[in-house]
């Protein structure tokens, strides 16, 4: 979106701004001036069950990872589960499963903020603000929409249409500068960035007022990197893996035991060749690509590193190993989450702790946001 005007935008055209009193900048900056955006990690999972090796690959073992290098947010999105519809008991079980999963992965609640997103008002608030920054011509161009409203669009939520303004709210709140996602939600990741550019544009002039000369958001970049960024279907290696797939043996759920991990993986689908030797020689063969990049991720190496060792494999050698890694790796996981699912009142406790924590950044840079936007605030 850089480059174009703010009517192309669709952005309200405004009369040339009458010279404002300054007002005192809000966070402790110069007026004037641009401060330095400070890296923050932000991320989120949906509570809406069947966590599965996706997530965990795709999203989880990343955020664990960034944690020795940069300050993390953690959040269980339960405001982006209800777009569609979620049972309230089952939506308060799969909020601590989430909880339970980041911690048992590795994220500690101590160093790094875990919380759950409806704890913090300020997520519905400035997603509100987005809702009239985004155009509908840039929601319309959103495939997972179109993919979950699927036929029976007049009956999709409306909040599911406006789910990437939620998403964008939930990065932007904390001015987040880095979010690692599967590659499944890069195009919702382009228009956090576009709404930023846009909010920076539209109130270029009192976010300059407000102390921030170069607009008040910063543009997000996207975390998709590594092997598993898109991990597939164990029953049809064109279709992503997902919570809501109707068929079980389709996922490796984060709870499964080591017997549900073998069964799984010696019935994934593949197809009657052996290993190539090289990643071109997996074209055409979805499935493989599909193990092999998983077995990579699990064994931290490369797609090349792996087919480099297990060329010329039959794939029931190929599974045995593979089942191995599975196992060491989520088996422990999947453990300490039930052990810490027996204590649902200590989840609760670190949510809210979590919570109380991101408030303190989240309110402070909503003031800010309604400051710049014309609100009249405390
Ligand atoms: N198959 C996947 N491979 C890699 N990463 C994945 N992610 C999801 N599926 C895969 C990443 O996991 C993070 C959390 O996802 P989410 O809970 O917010 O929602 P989702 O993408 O809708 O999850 P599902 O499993 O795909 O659910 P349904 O069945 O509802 O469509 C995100 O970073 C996501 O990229």
């Amino acid at each position: 979106m850089t480059g174009k005007s703010k009517q192309e935008h669709g952005g309200k055209p405004r009369k040339a701004a009458a010279p404002r009193k300054a007002r005192k900048p809000r966070g402790g900056g110069a007026a004037g001036k641009a401060r330095p955006i400070r890296e923050r990690v932000f991320s989120g999972v949906q509570p809406t069950g069947n966590l599965h090796l996706g997530n965990y690959l795709g999203a989880i073992k990343r955020f664990v990872e960034l944690q020795e290098s940069h300050e993390c947010i953690y959040c269980v999105v339960d405001m982006h589960a209800i777009t569609v519809w979620q049972d309230p008991e089952a939506l308060t079980r799969n909020t601590r499963e989430v909880t339970a999963a980041f911690i048992a992965a590795g994220i500690d609640p101590d160093k790094q903020i875990v919380f759950n997103q409806s704890q913090v008002s300020g997520h519905a608030e400035l997603a509100w603000i987005f809702s009239c920054v985004a155009r509908l011509g840039w929601l319309n161009r959103m495939t997972q929409f179109k993919e979950k409203a699927g036929k029976s669009r007049e009956n999709a939520s409306v909040g599911l249409y406006a789910y990437p303004n939620l998403m964008a709210a939930d990065i932007l709140l904390y001015r987040a500068t880095h979010v690692p996602v599967g590659e499944d939600q890069k195009q919702h990741l382009e228009l956090a960035r576009d709404i930023a550019q846009k909010f920076n544009t539209d109130f270029a002039e009192s976010c300059a007022r407000a102390g921030f000369e170069g607009g008040f958001f910063p543009l997000p970049e996207p975390l998709i990197a590594g092997p598993a960024t898109r991990v597939m279907s164990l029953r049809d290696g064109t279709k992503k893996m997902s919570k809501s797939d109707p068929s079980d043996l389709a996922r490796i759920n984060m709870t499964d035991d080591a017997d549900a991990i073998a069964k799984k993986i010696r019935k994934a689908r593949t197809d009657p060749d052996p290993l190539p030797s090289e990643p071109a020689g997996l074209e055409g063969r979805p499935e493989a690509e599909n193990l092999v990049g998983i077995f990579a991720a699990l064994s931290g190496t490369s797609p090349e590193d792996v087919l480099a060792t297990h060329g010329g494999s039959q794939f029931s050698d190929f599974k045995k190993e593979l089942i191995a890694l599975a196992i060491a790796e989520i088996g422990p996981i999947g453990a300490e989450m039930q052990r810490l699912m027996s204590d649902p009142a200590e989840i609760d406790r670190i949510l809210c702790r979590g919570a109380a924590r991101a408030r303190q950044i989240a309110d402070p840079n909503m003031r800010t946001v309604k400051d710049i936007v014309g609100f009249v605030v405390e």
